[in-house]
């Protein structure tokens, strides 16, 4: 039985490899079933997810509030198309508004598609609003940003292999360090349209800034007609112990930018957010997406919000994380190098020393564990906001030993 199975897993993992695009290295584990924080391989195997789809699934996998939604919509009408409205449309854009406190909201699919909105639209907000001469606008991205994967946005990647061989490039952005103010400062002129920042940096791993760098560049950026740009993609929607990361400081962004988890983990859903003197700017024909705004899509991002904000997500979020977090950095270990985070955002650091983190998250495997390393030396962990505190307390009985190097093949 065993040995079959086994052969089961293989037959995948070498079928996607024969037939896909080498652009991934996953760990070598095959999924078929999911349901709220486990998932199932195809040898029956059952494992926590701890890493929710890179924050996509803060509700779980297969919320049954999200799955009735997405049904009772896909007996109506699941595409129109923007050349007619729809029904579900607009009920979502002022729900998403109303929870997030904007007056507009721009519906697209994925992540990078919103920002490539945002960016678009804060540009043309800069020359028909601010005055900038034409084609010269600059937006400010920071140092080990991770937006997406467009040739605009990895134009402005500082990851050379992101960028190795997809030239030429999207001029117009200036890099400056994260979680440098001053630096921030000194790179504004009067060119500068926008400010991109993630509130903490998830690829660039789990890069929490200083406190008060969100506030103070927020006032800089307002100092100077700069439009605060945050891509909460992956901190928003509770991941942090807020619906916001930027709620954290009090920051209210100019452009709000949502993914992810806004669909559920069922379906692509993404906006990009602003009041009307950014979102105005947008005229018919000047930006769309044949999907974006679709009424399944639409119907999943309604149900999705309205789970965050009633089985309060966030506040879930943040308390589990505090305490989590505490008991991560309780575990003796001569491997971990720090444990950072807000909410159930979290990066273990592994030390250069004890090597990459790869064979830890593979060892987290072994034991049941899904988790993927970011950045080479950092663990990840950000399990859906629904997991129970008796599963965490589980976990840990699990990760503790893996952070002291049981079963951990060291490359170092
Ligand atoms: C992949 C990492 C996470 C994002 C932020 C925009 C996007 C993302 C802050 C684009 C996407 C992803 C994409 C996924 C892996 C992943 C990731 F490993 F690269 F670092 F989450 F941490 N802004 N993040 O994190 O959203 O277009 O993908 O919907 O494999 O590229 P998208």
């Amino acid at each position: 039985m065993t040995s079959t199975a086994a052969t089961r897993t293989r037959e995948y993992l070498e079928e996607a490899d024969r037939w896909s695009a080498h652009n991934y290295k996953p760990l070598p584990v095959v999924l078929e079933r999911g349901e709220g924080v486990w998932v199932w391989d195809v040898e029956g195997r059952k494992y926590l997810d701890m890493l929710a789809a890179y924050s996509a699934l803060n509700q779980g996998h297969r919320h049954p509030a999200i799955l009735d939604a997405a049904r009772e919509q896909m007996e109506k009408i699941t595409l129109t198309s923007r050349a007619f409205q729809n029904d579900q449309m607009g009920p979502f854009l002022r729900e998403l508004c109303e929870a997030s406190g904007f007056e507009k909201a721009l519906p697209m699919n994925t992540g990078a598609e919103a920002v490539e909105t945002a960016i678009k639209m804060v540009r043309k907000w800069g020359y028909e609003v601010k005055g900038v001469p034409s084609n010269e606008a600059e937006i400010i991205v920071c140092h080990g940003n991770f937006s997406g994967r467009t040739t605009t946005i990895v134009s402005f990647s500082s990851e050379d292999q992101y960028k190795e061989g997809f030239g030429p490039f999207t001029p117009g952005f200036r890099e400056v360090p994260y979680g440098d103010v001053e630096a921030f400062r000194a790179a504004v002129n009067d060119r500068t349209v926008g400010f991109l920042v993630e509130p903490i940096q998830g690829e660039g791993g789990v890069v929490v800034p200083p406190e008060g760098y969100l506030k103070t560049t927020s006032e800089i950026c307002r100092e100077h007609g700069v439009a605060f740009m945050a891509d909460e993609i992956q901190t928003g929607l509770g991941r942090t112990g807020r619906l916001f990361c930027c709620d954290w400081e009090g920051v209210r962004p100019d452009v709000l930018i949502v993914g992810k988890a806004l669909g559920g983990g069922v379906y692509p859903v993404s906006a990009a957010i602003a009041d009307s003197e950014f979102m105005d700017v947008f005229r018919p024909g000047d930006h769309g997406s044949t999907f974006g705004g679709n009424p399944l899509g639409a119907a999943v991002g309604r149900a999705s919000l309205k789970v965050i904000i009633e089985e309060k997500l966030s506040e879930k979020s943040a308390e589990l994380g505090a305490w989590f977090m505490d008991e991560l950095r309780a575990v003796d270990s001569p491997h971990v190098d720090h444990v950072r985070g807000k909410g159930l955002m979290i990066g273990v650091v592994i030390k250069e020393s004890s090597g990459p983190a790869r064979p830890f998250c593979e060892a987290l495997m072994d034991r049941g564990i899904l988790a993927k390393e970011t950045h080479h030396q950092v663990i990840r962990f950000a399990p859906p906001l629904t997991i129970q505190r008796s599963t965490l307390q589980d976990a840990l009985g699990e990760i503790a030993p893996v952070l002291k190097g049981e079963g951990v093949k060291l490359q170092s």
